[in-house]
């Protein structure tokens, strides 16, 4: 398995950047990246610095970090919507978009921060040498700050995505509500490219895709910038939220390692997990819900937060769990949850799906609407480690792994059936699945002698559970 997965990200790499997918999506994505890098790490660490500087040196002006950064000699026509529709050198300069390369205008969960603290873990030593984080830290301290700064729509601490794409799971019944209000683009004015790929009924659907284009342009006619966008589709998404978190708690170990200031890091994660319970805690529903900033307040004045809760559980109102200073109760209702009838698993499934198997809009193959998405369950993974949780979490690893493996690296899986969907030898799938090969679970901790352990140990300031060195001795290990 180690040397499949090492294979799919060496057959993916383009020399400064790894692609989800070499035929449906063969460009740099931002958050795909963030977790090739932490599986990347386990292989060359180097590489794994690369891959992050590559998505990092097209960062903007006003520090956003584009959900796509274009490879130009892939033809246009390969994925849509393509450089000439975002037109973001042009269309994007006010806001800063670089000149030399083409991106995209959106942007995708802030996954990055905590990618380079954890590839910066697994070897200090050639991370110094090369001066990485001096180099990550004033690029990542400016992408929270326009989140902070451009993206609290709602006025109460919580980075809002303005686009579908943003929180990565695209075709979320989630959106499904604050979609209708878009006058989707006429469906000659575009060509879609994903479908010579993918399959019609697993991707989304022609009118979905319209929604997605109308507000792209959008955004684009008014030179990205967010105080001038109508920004008509607006939502607090606790996913988003919960890795812009774990990132902010990620920056603080870095500003540590740099002699700088880890405190208002620190604050900035415990504010935010204080607005995430504030704003999106539904005890109703036993998890964390997405906020609709544009749709109308309930009844009266609401619940006097802005907008409404969206009625829609997904896998998202889930990832809180990677904030270590969740209350207790909200910590101990969400383990309910994930075993529930709304999520089964361990029961009804053997991986965490996208979306409620009760929900109106579930459907077992359709993106994000049901099935089943590897990166999503790393992040539970890790999720229930933070809060003690090992034991579930050790058999949801090896699950993961399974699956992996048995899936042939897929996209995501039909949750019940465990069949892989969409492309095979995809990023992530196969750098998650070599992070979670090289980690320790509690039953080889009790069933490895401590004298055949790694010898090496962890440097100060990196947690042994982080430390990867003895990836070293694996075969496909690229030596810095
Ligand atoms: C649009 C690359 C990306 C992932 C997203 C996933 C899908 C793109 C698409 O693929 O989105 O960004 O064309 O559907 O939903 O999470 O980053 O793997």
């Amino acid at each position: 398995m180690h040397s499949a997965a090492c294979q799919v990200l060496r057959g993916n790499w383009t020399g400064t950047s790894t692609v989800p997918s070499r035929e449906l999506y063969p460009h740099q994505w931002s958050w795909d990246s963030a977790f090739i890098a932490i599986g990347l790490r386990h292989l060359s660490p180097v590489r794994a610095q690369q891959e992050i500087e590559t998505l990092l040196s097209a960062q903007w002006g006003d520090g956003r970090v584009p959900h796509i950064v274009f490879n130009r000699a892939v033809p246009l026509d390969a994925y849509f919507p393509s450089p000439d529709f975002w037109r973001s050198s042009t269309a994007g300069a006010d806001a800063g978009a670089p000149r030399g390369v083409e991106t995209s205008g959106v942007v995708q969960p802030p996954v990055h921060a905590l990618a380079a603290w954890l590839v910066y873990s697994a070897d200090p030593h050639t991370s110094h040498r090369r001066g990485f984080l001096d180099r990550v830290y004033p690029r990542l301290v400016a992408w929270h700050r326009y989140l902070a700064g451009h993206r609290d729509l709602g006025g109460h601490g919580l980075a809002a995505v303005v686009h579908p794409w943003e929180p990565g799971m695209d075709n979320s019944p989630c959106w499904d509500g604050p979609l209708e209000r878009i006058e989707p683009a006429a469906p000659g004015s575009f060509h879609r490219a994903d479908l010579v790929h993918g399959a019609a009924s697993d991707r989304p659907t022609d009118l979905d895709y319209g929604r997605y284009v109308r507000l792209a342009a959008e955004y684009r006619d008014h030179g990205y910038r967010d105080a001038e966008a109508p920004h008509s589709f607006a939502v607090e998404d606790p996913g988003f939220n919960a890795l812009f978190l774990a990132s902010e708690y990620a920056l603080a170990r870095i500003a540590e390692v740099l002699d700088g200031e880890p405190d208002p890091h620190r604050r900035r994660a415990a504010a935010l997990t204080e607005a995430l319970v504030e704003r999106l805690w539904s005890p109703e529903a036993g998890q964390f819900l997405c906020r609709d900033l544009r749709a109308e307040p309930d009844t009266g004045t609401g619940d006097g937060h802005g907008g409404r809760l969206v009625a829609e559980r997904s896998a998202a109102g889930l990832l809180p769990l990677l904030a270590p200073e969740l209350p207790r109760p909200v910590v101990e209702t969400l383990l309910r949850t994930v075993s529930g009838e709304h999520y089964g698993l361990g029961s009804l499934v053997r991986l965490l799906p996208s979306y409620d198997l009760c929900g109106t809009g579930f459907d077992r193959h359709r993106y994000w609407r049901g099935p089943a998405w590897f990166n999503v369950n790393w992040l539970l993974e890790r999720g229930l480690r933070q809060h003690g949780a090992h034991a579930r979490a050790d058999v949801l690893r090896a699950e993961v792994l399974h699956a992996a493996a048995a899936s042939r690296f897929a996209e995501y899986l039909d949750p019940y059936t465990g069949q892989g969907r969409g492309a095979v030898d995809f990023g992530w799938t196969a750098a998650l699945t070599l992070d979670l090969l090289a980690q320790e679970t509690a039953t080889d901790r009790a069933s490895v002698p401590a004298a055949d352990r790694a010898s090496v140990p962890a440097p100060a300031g990196v947690p042994a559970s982080e430390y990867v060195s003895a990836s070293a001795n694996r075969p496909g290990y690229v030596a810095p």
